[in-house]
């Protein structure tokens, strides 16, 4: 198994590096596509229609963000499965709104990077591109070995591979550990780790929130908010979920600059799963405090069809940016019982 370490590369990890490095396996996608069906549990989950219509371009592309999980490829050495990921560092421009456009980092042509999504037990593999023209790192959260921990500098166009067993179970989180980590952070390399419990959990509508600040006049404070990437997003578009159906929402607050912010919904409560780490809720709430990289699993149905806005209740922060909104639409039953009333 390869320990850590670096490779001078300007061009992406490719099947005949791998086989240099002695990484090329066997892919075994059957067993891949079975887990996947699993956590997505799609037969039972009621997702509202594709919402293309109002896909931003480029890097920030909050709809495609919510529902969207990285798995890896399964692949099979020694014996031993391994799941394992392609994260490349780059550079974009993002459009904060229609006057400010922004310079960030982003991982594999995003931000937030991919929401990667692996099993407690897994062997996860990372394989770490940087082509952002810096030095930059991945620092998981989790528990690993010191040199797994992605501390170390990965110079421009080099590429690094970190290895460890996935655990805890829990909603965890990777970002760029090179100083000043505040703007290593803020200019986009951070993305959710996702680590599923052995079983899994009940069937539920699954939504990824990451709250983030940009501080586009490097003075140490930020001057936009956003959920996954981009200000007042979901305020235009607001995040289609169906009427009684339970939602799990994967919430991270990377907000750099501002000690701590809260996540509030509108006209409900929600159960809240501390860092996702338990398989039962430990409250029900309507506003949470979550310091820098804190995350939790939020959970909740709502009762009554219409937009309800959620955010963080700083409301500073919200107006400058962090600020959504879901569209309950109506279930089936609401569906009859309308048709009843008009006729
Ligand atoms: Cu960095």
């Amino acid at each position: 198994m390869p320990n850590y370490f670096t490779l001078k590369t300007d061009k992406l990890f490719s099947r005949r590096q791998l086989l240099q490095l002695g990484l090329a396996s066997v892919g075994i996608a059957g067993v891949s596509a079975i887990w996947q069906k699993w956590t997505a549990q799609k037969q039972s989950v009621r997702v509202p229609p594709s919402q293309t219509e109002v896909i931003a371009k480029g890097a920030a592309n909050p709809m495609q963000v919510i529902r969207d999980f990285d798995y890896g490829t399964l692949k099979r050495e020694n014996g031993r499965t391994i799941r394992e990921f392609s994260l490349t560092a780059g550079t974009s421009a993002i459009q904060l709104n229609s006057a400010v456009a922004y310079n960030i980092w982003d991982l594999n042509g995003r931000i937030p990077g991919p929401t990667l999504r692996v099993k407690q037990g897994d062997r996860v593999r990372i394989l770490f591109l940087n082509r952002a023209g810096h030095s930059h790192s991945l620092h998981f959260h989790g528990i690993h070995t010191a040199e797994m921990d992605g501390i170390r500098p990965v110079s421009n166009g080099s590429a690094t591979i970190y290895e460890f067993d996935a655990e805890p179970f829990g909603v965890h989180l990777y970002h760029c550990h090179i100083e000043p980590v505040t703007r290593h952070i803020a200019k986009g390399l951070y993305g959710m780790f996702i680590v599923d419990p052995p079983a899994g959990r009940p069937p539920a509508d699954e939504i990824v929130l990451i709250m983030a600040g940009y501080d586009v006049n490097d003075d140490n404070r930020n001057e936009y908010y956003a959920f996954n990437g981009l200000p007042h997003y979901y305020m235009h578009h607001p995040i289609r979920i169906y009427q009684n159906q339970l939602i799990r929402l994967y919430l991270l607050n990377i907000i750099e600059f501002d000690p701590a912010v809260t996540f509030h919904l509108h006209a409900n409560f929600f159960d809240v799963y501390p860092l996702g780490m338990t398989l039962t809720p430990t409250q029900k709430t309507d506003v949470i405090t979550m310091g820098v990289a804190e995350r939790h699993i939020v959970e909740f149905a709502f009762r009554y069809p219409g937009k309800y806005m959620f955010h963080p209740h700083q409301d500073a922060i919200a107006e400058n940016g962090c600020m959504g909104q879901f569209e309950v639409i109506c279930d089936r039953n609401c569906s009859q019982s309308k048709k009843k009333s008009l006729g």
